[in-house]
């Protein structure tokens, strides 16, 4: 009788992790199906491999075109560091990256309509970039 009390009392202590447990799991599902579907306002641009020759090249898409409040993230697919500077110092444009290596990215999100040119300082503003805010 008494192992049988201390069964019951163990079961009744499991009951709120396994009415939890479905709970956790449709959560789990949840994250992951945030991954099946992309951001639709982030727009992606490549640093292109060798673009530190290929001047206004050196980004793809370039211009690029991102929505009002939406995110532009640069992938490095060159084995040399990059970084993107904006050209302006004030505004709705500012930002910085700081250097990106090979297979990094980085990104900035624009919230206000601008024209945003940018260049890589790591190589003496020969790589030259757009964002169109629209
Ligand atoms: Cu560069």
């Amino acid at each position: 009788m008494q192992f049988f009390n201390t069964m019951l009392t163990f079961n009744q202590l499991k009951l709120p992790f396994r009415r939890s447990l479905p709970f956790g799991l449709s959560l789990m599902v949840l994250f992951s199906a945030c991954d099946l579907f992309p951001d639709p306002q982030l727009r992606e641009v490549r640093i292109r491999a060798k673009s530190s020759n290929l001047g206004d090249g050196a980004f793809s898409p370039n211009p690029v075109h991102v929505p009002v409040g939406g995110r532009v993230r640069w992938q490095n697919d060159d084995v040399l560091e990059h970084d993107m500077v904006a050209e302006a110092k004030n505004g709705p444009c500012v930002f910085q990256s700081g250097p990106i290596g090979f297979g990094k990215s980085f990104s900035n999100s624009f919230f206000k309509k601008a024209i945003c040119d940018y260049y890589c300082a790591l190589h003496g503003r020969t790589m030259r970039g757009r964002i169109i805010v629209e």
